[in-house]
C-alpha cells in the first residue's frame, strides 16, 4: 500500500539513521494495512503521519562525579510519545548503547502494548547511555540524582510516570525516586518499581516474568497444549529473565538455558529453585556474571560469546535485548523443534526471525504482548498509589492473569477478524493500534 511506503519514507528522511526505529514503525505500519483499507478515515485524517511523530523528546547532560573526584558526563533522554489513552508511561533504561533510534523504538512499541493492557495509560520510554555495571554504590546514587534534577521537571503522577528497563532496577528506583521527592516536595506515585515498604506493589518485580508465562499458556491452550514438561530456553539473567524463569518451574517446565552478553549456560538437568535462588543472589546482590553458573553446578557447561538459541527446546523466552534472535537462529530453533515463542524483551526477533516463524507455523508472541505485564502491574502500582492504599499479591496476580488472558484475547481476535488466525504480530498491532487512533481522532489535532 503507497499511503504505508510514502510514510516510511517520509519517516527514514526525518528521523535518519535510526535503524531500530525504523524496524519497530515498519513492523506495526506493514501489519496494519489490511485496517487502511477497511477505514478509509485514518488515512484522510494522517493518523499514521501522526501517531509516528513523538509528541516531545527530551534530551539533556547528566553531569556527575564519580568516587575518584572525576566529572562524567553522559546523555539523558525522556520519549514523550503518546498520550492518546493517558499519561506517559514506560520505563528508564541504562546501558551504553542507549540512543535515539533505541529510545524512539522502545516508546513507539510502548504505545501499542500499553494499549493492549486495557489500562489508562499512553507511551513513553527514557534513559541513558550511563552504565550502572561495575559502578559502586554512590556512584549509581550520583548519577540517579543529577539525571532526576533534570527529569523532574516534565514528569509528574498524571503526566509522565517513568519505571525500570535493562540497567534499571529497584536501587536505581530508589535513588530516582528520593531525588524528586526531595526537589518536589511530594511523595506521589510519580514512578513505579518502587520497593514495598515505599509505595511499591506486590508482584511488580515478577510482572513481566510471569505475564510472559502466562501469555505462553494462553497461546498454547488455544492448540490444547499447556506448559508441563516442555523443555524451554530462556535467554538473559535480570528481572524478565529470572520470573520467567520461577514461573516456568512452577508450571512444571524444564528450563535449560540463562544468558548474559558474554555468553550462555546449558544446564541439560534443568534449572530448579535451588539453583535460581543462587542466580538470584548472584545477580542481584554479588551483580556477578553467568559464567560463574557452570562453576557452580555440575553438568551444566558456559558457551562464551554464544546465545541459547541452538540448544535444542520446546519453547523458547528472549528475555535479554532487541534483536538478539536471528534468521538462522530461527531456523535452528525450528530444525530442532520448538513450537512457541515468547519474546519477554522488546523486540529480541529481528524480522526475518519472525517471518521463519511465522511461515512454520510457530507460536510466536511478539513483546508488546507477550510482555505487557510489567507495565500493566506498574499501571495497578499507579492505582494503588492514588488510592494510598496496598493490595494482596493475590489481588493483583489475578488482575495480570486476567490482563495477560485479554491482551492474548485481543491479539487473537484481531488476527482472527483480518484473516491471519494465530498471527499475533497482526493481531497485537492492529488490536493496539485502534484504540490509538480512534482515542486521538476523538480528541482532535492536537
Ligand atoms: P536487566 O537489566 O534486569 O537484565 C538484562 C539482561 O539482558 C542481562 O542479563 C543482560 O546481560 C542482558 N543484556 C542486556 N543488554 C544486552 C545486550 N546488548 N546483549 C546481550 N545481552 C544483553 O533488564 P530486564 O530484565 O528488565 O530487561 C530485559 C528485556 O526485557 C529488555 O528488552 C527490556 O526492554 C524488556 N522488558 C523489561 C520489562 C521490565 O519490567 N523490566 C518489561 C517489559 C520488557 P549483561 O548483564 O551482560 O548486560
Ligand atoms: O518495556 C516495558 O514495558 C518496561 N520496561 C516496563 C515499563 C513500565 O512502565 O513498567
Amino acid at each position: 500500500m503507497s499511503y504505508i511506503q510514502d510514510v516510511l519514507n517520509g519517516l527514514v528522511r526525518t528521523h535518519p539513521l535510526q535503524p531500530e526505529f525504523h524496524q519497530a514503525v515498519k513492523e506495526v505500519l506493514t501489519s496494519i494495512a489490511p485496517v487502511l483499507d477497511r477505514y478509509p478515515h485514518y488515512r484522510e485524517q494522517a493518523i499514521l503521519e501522526r501517531i509516528t511523530e513523538p509528541e516531545r523528546v527530551i534530551l539533556f547532560r547528566v553531569p556527575w562525579m564519580d568516587a575518584r573526584g572525576r566529572i562524567q558526563i553522559h546523555r539523558g533522554y525522556r520519549i514523550e510519545y503518546n498520550s492518546a489513552l493517558g499519561p506517559f508511561k514506560g520505563g528508564l533504561r541504562f546501558h551504553p548503547t542507549v540512543n535515539l533510534s533505541i529510545l524512539k523504538f522502545l516508546a513507539f512499541e510502548q504505545v501499542f502494548k500499553n494499549s493492549l493492557t486495557t489500562l489508562p495509560m499512553g507511551g513513553g520510554k527514557g534513559g541513558s547511555d550511563f552504565d550502572p555495571k561495575g559502578k559502586l554504590d554512590v556512584e549509581v546514587m550520583n548519577f540517579c540524582q543529577s539525571f532526576m534534577t533534570e527529569l523532574q521537571r516534565h514528569i509528574g503522577p498524571n503526566t509522565d510516570v517513568p519505571a525500570g528497563d535493562i540497567g534499571v532496577g529497584a536501587r536505581e528506583i530508589g535513588y530516582l525516586f528520593g531525588q524528586y521527592k526531595r526537589i518536589r516536595n511530594e511523595f506521589t506515585g510519580v514512578i513505579t518499581g518502587k520497593r514495598l515498604n515505599w509505595g511499591g506493589s506486590l508482584i511488580r518485580p515478577e510482572a513481566t516474568g510471569y505475564g510472559t508465562v502466562y501469555f505462553a499458556q494462553n497461546m498454547l491452550a488455544v492448540r490444547g497444549e499447556d506448559l508441563a514438561g516442555k523443555v524451554c530456553t530462556v535467554s538473559g539473567a535480570g528481572n524478565v529473565a529470572q520470573y520467567t524463569v520461577e514461573k516456568l518451574i512452577e508450571l512444571g517446565a524444564k528450563v535449560v538455558s540463562l544468558s548474559d552478553s558474554n555468553g550462555t549456560v546449558h544446564d541439560p538437568a534443568g534449572i530448579d529453585r535451588e539453583k535460581l535462588a543462587w542466580v538470584m543472589e548472584l545477580k542481584n546482590v554479588r551483580r556477578g556474571r553467568i559464567s560463574e553458573y557452570a562453576n557452580q553446578f555440575k553438568g551444566s557447561i558456559y558457551r562464551e560469546g554464544l546465545r541459547p538459541w541452538s540448544i535444542p527446546c520446546d519453547c523458547a523466552f528472549p528475555s535479554a535485548t532487541q534483536n538478539e534472535l536471528s534468521g538462522d537462529d530461527a531456523r535452528t530453533l525450528v530444525k530442532n523443534g520448538c513450537r512457541l515463542v515468547a519474546e519477554g524483551a522488546n523486540m529480541p526477533t529481528e524480522p526475518e526471525g519472525v517471518d521463519v516463524f511465522l511461515a512454520n507455523r510457530v507460536l510466536f508472541g511478539p513483546g508488546k504482548a507477550a510482555n505487557a505485564g510489567g507495565v500493566a502491574v506498574s499501571g495497578l502500582e499507579m492505582a494503588q498509589n492514588s488510592e494510598h492504599t496496598y493490595w494482596t499479591r493475590e489481588t493483583v496476580d489475578q488482575r495480570l492473569r486476567d490482563i495477560m488472558k485479554s491482551v492474548h484475547e485481543q491479539a487473537y481476535n484481531a488476527s482472527v477478524e483480518y484473516g491471519a488466525t494465530e498471527n499475533y504480530v497482526v493481531g497485537a498491532n492492529i488490536a493496539g493500534f485502534v484504540k490509538v487512533a480512534d482515542a486521538m481522532l476523538d480528541q482532535g489535532l492536537v
